[in-house]
């Protein structure tokens, strides 16, 4: 890690990249493969460089000595039995006996394997890719094995990302703010300027590439006067030298930009996208970006959407919004990252016939196989806004002629801001893993969303970042693991929660035991905890207003917003259905449409999300829905209090400023799951007037 400044670098600041040294069984047997590092390159490889910095930091680090260095590809300088580290790509004569031709197809231009190879005379691990990206993510996954304790004897790892764009979205302004940021300032601007802290973001450079993520927008999607200046000539030489630090580590930038820029920065009298004079507006405005930053990625743009400007004003559509930016883009190799977040936000709360969640499915499923090819739309997980819990949008599996990304809300708006301990992973893994049925079974949301199931170029993942300038990056310790997963879901949706959580808490905490299964523990089971004393059975919202924290069950209700619960004296719930409702569960297939639209088939967990039912109905699980709502907001702070418990045996086996830090996070957790509890309980027994069962305390 690059940031120094005199003080010591903190484990929390290194974040999966601690490296500590290991145990002297373990090492030994790890030092004897590598003595030496030999990477063959060749001209234009630059990744290359930096995966032999990293296997040379990260193994120094570990193991106490840094292998040899060598440009040397005849085998081992070390000669005897030694074993060596050989690094490259697989079009090197050095390696090309390592992996078949089968083998180097498969592995795509992002993919790598990890080999052992033990010969007469020598003895390797290959560490290479088709090229020098695939390479780089390679050495880390090899760190990644050190660090963990893995074999490394005997090696043979091949691994692909499953979507082409694997992308963070920073909703950093320029003021030095974070939209919805909970771990202070931006690492990128302050006070309108750029900071400047390479230093900085280079270190935020390498948490991204070790696992996987390629690809970076940095300003907030709300893009207001200041940013829309990103593409201007003033500060794009800024923003390339931003671009050159995330290049080092294979991360491409973006920007999100401002629909209106023609008319804010160009003073043309329209944003028309079939405007002439608009449509070469962009192409130069693309071509001057690109004169800074030759590979840059391309836009990223909330467009008629929460009061941002878009096509809409012209009479035009999405389509022919973004197919005329992806048009500018275009002779660069840009693309255009679309989203789908768009929905009336000047609803009438009286008109029950209105339905948020139907919104993005209404206007982008119309235009399904319109969109150029380097167009992707960015589509949220569910169909609302990263609540708690929400079903998978009907869009995946909906679009079947259009590029896709899954937008995954890192940050923990809805999800406690990183006080409470939320980690989403298993959230994120029942949309991930949830069957459209588009094309028969095993149409999952993964599998569209990467471009797999529809044959297209471009997909993948988008996650809004967690990240601020807090020495820790996420203010709260533990919701690294959010940052972490979500990355490496990215790479591979099919690991399971369990798989990742492990790795994690390994490459953060170490390998103790106790301390590994008591925080995988508090981590696997954060989410339903916190759905406990939230928000019940998908009903969502029920927090305060604008800052979106703490319980206000009728906070959203007589609002604009379009979010609302409905509870009367006799029940609450949204219907959805076709038959009675809005219809939104006819937005979906076959199987999980009919699930969704019976009150007997629709799961528990979102039955209020489709359904508006008596507070006696009695559910799945042989509780009334008002027994429900009780008993969990009375389960989810005894929960809660309980993670105080486990947190607190493990003081003395962690470093004191993580222990610390979360302490007090849990602690401020338990007493304002408390207030949900007590808000939510008192408010639907004022409602229904139905006592507690068990008659515990509601006021
Ligand atoms: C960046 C929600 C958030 C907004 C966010 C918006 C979006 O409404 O509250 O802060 O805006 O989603 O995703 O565009």
């Amino acid at each position: 890690m690059s940031r120094q400044n005199g003080e010591p670098i903190s484990d929390a600041y290194q974040a999966w990249l601690r490296y500590v040294r290991l145990k002297p069984e373990l090492a030994k047997e790890y030092s004897s493969w590598c003595g030496a590092a030999i990477v063959v390159a060749s001209e234009g490889a630059p990744l290359l460089a930096t995966a032999r910095k990293e296997l040379a930091a990260g193994i120094e680090s570990m193991l106490g000595f840094a292998p040899q260095e060598s440009e040397q590809s005849q085998g081992n300088e070390n000669s005897g039995q030694e074993g060596f580290l050989l690094i490259g790509t697989l079009g090197e004569k050095e390696l090309q006996n390592v992996a078949s031709e089968s083998e180097r197809s498969a592995l795509g231009s992002e993919g790598y394997l990890l080999r052992t190879v033990e010969e007469p005379g020598r003895r390797f691990i290959a560490i290479a890719g088709n090229t020098d990206r695939g390479a780089l993510y390679g050495a880390f996954h090899f760190l990644r094995l050190m660090q963990t304790g893995q074999p490394i004897r005997g090696l043979n790892v091949v691994e692909r990302p499953a979507g082409s764009l694997r992308m963070i979205n920073h909703w950093d302004n320029m003021d030095g703010s974070v939209e919805r940021g909970y771990a202070g300032r931006s690492i990128f601007y302050l006070d309108g300027v750029f900071r400047e802290d390479w230093g900085r973001i280079r270190d935020y450079a390498r948490l991204m590439a070790a696992i996987g993520l390629n690809a970076v927008s940095i300003n907030n999607v709300n893009v207001h006067e200041t940013e829309t200046r990103l593409i201007a000539p003033e500060l794009l030489p800024t923003v390339a030298k931003a671009a050159g630090v995330f290049r080092e580590y294979g991360v491409r930038l973006y920007l999100s930009i401002n629909f209106a820029s023609p008319m804010e920065l160009g003073e043309l009298g329209t944003a028309d996208p079939l405007d002439p004079q608009v449509r070469r507006w962009w192409a130069e405005r693309a071509a001057d970006v690109y004169r800074h930053i030759p590979d840059f990625g391309g836009f990223v743009v909330k467009a008629d959407s929460e009061f941002r400007p878009g096509p809409f004003t012209y009479g035009r559509d999405h389509a022919d919004g973004a197919n005329m930016l992806a048009d500018a883009l275009r002779p660069h190799g840009g693309i255009v990252v679309w989203r789908c977040f768009v929905y009336d936000c000047l609803q009438d709360w009286r008109d029950r016939t209105i339905d948020r969640a139907r919104a993005a499915y209404d206007h982008f499923r119309p235009l399904d196989g319109k969109f150029a090819d380097n167009v992707v739309l960015q589509i949220k997980n569910g169909p609302v806004d990263f609540q708690v819990r929400e079903p998978a949008s009907p869009l995946f599996g909906g679009m079947q002629a259009t590029n896709q990304l899954l937008e995954l809300q890192i940050t923990q708006e809805y999800t406690g801001q990183q006080k409470h301990l939320c980690y989403l992973v298993p959230q994120w893994k029942e949309v991930i893993d949830f069957d459209t049925c588009a094309i028969g079974e095993g149409s999952t949301v993964a599998k569209a969303a990467t471009g797999e199931l529809f044959g297209r170029p471009v997909g993948g993942f988008a996650g809004v970042a967690n990240i601020g300038d807090e020495s820790n990056w996420t203010g709260n310790p533990l919701a690294q693991a959010n940052y972490y997963g979500y990355g490496r879901l990215a790479w591979r949706p099919e690991l399971t929660a369990e798989q990742i959580t492990d790795e994690w808490v390994k490459l953060t905490f170490g390998d103790d035991p106790g301390v590994v299964e008591t925080i995988s523990r508090m981590l696997l089971e954060s989410w339903s905890i916190y759905e406990n004393y939230t928000s019940p059975l998908g009903i969502g919202w029920m927090v305060n207003p604008g800052h979106h924290y703490g319980p206000n069950v009728d906070g959203y209700e007589y609002s604009l917003w379009g979010t609302y619960h409905y509870a009367d004296s006799r029940g609450l719930g949204v219907d959805r259905t076709v038959r009675t409702g809005t219809g939104y569960a006819g937005q979906y297939h076959g199987a999980p449409a009919a699930i969704y639209e019976s009150v007997e088939s629709c799961p528990d967990e979102l039955l209020l999300f489709f359904h508006h039912l008596p507070y006696s109905h009695v559910l799945k699980s042989g509780k009334t829905i008002i027994q429900h709502i009780y008993d969990s907001h009375f389960e989810g702070v005894e929960q809660a209090e309980g993670l105080i418990v486990s947190w607190r045996g493990l003081e003395g086996k962690i470093d004191g400023e993580r222990y610390e830090s979360v302490l007090s996070r849990l602690k401020l957790q338990a007493k304002h799951a408390a207030e949900w509890r007590d808000v939510i309980n008192t408010y639907f027994y004022r409602k229904s007037g139905v006592p507690d069962a068990h008659n515990r305390t509601i006021y």
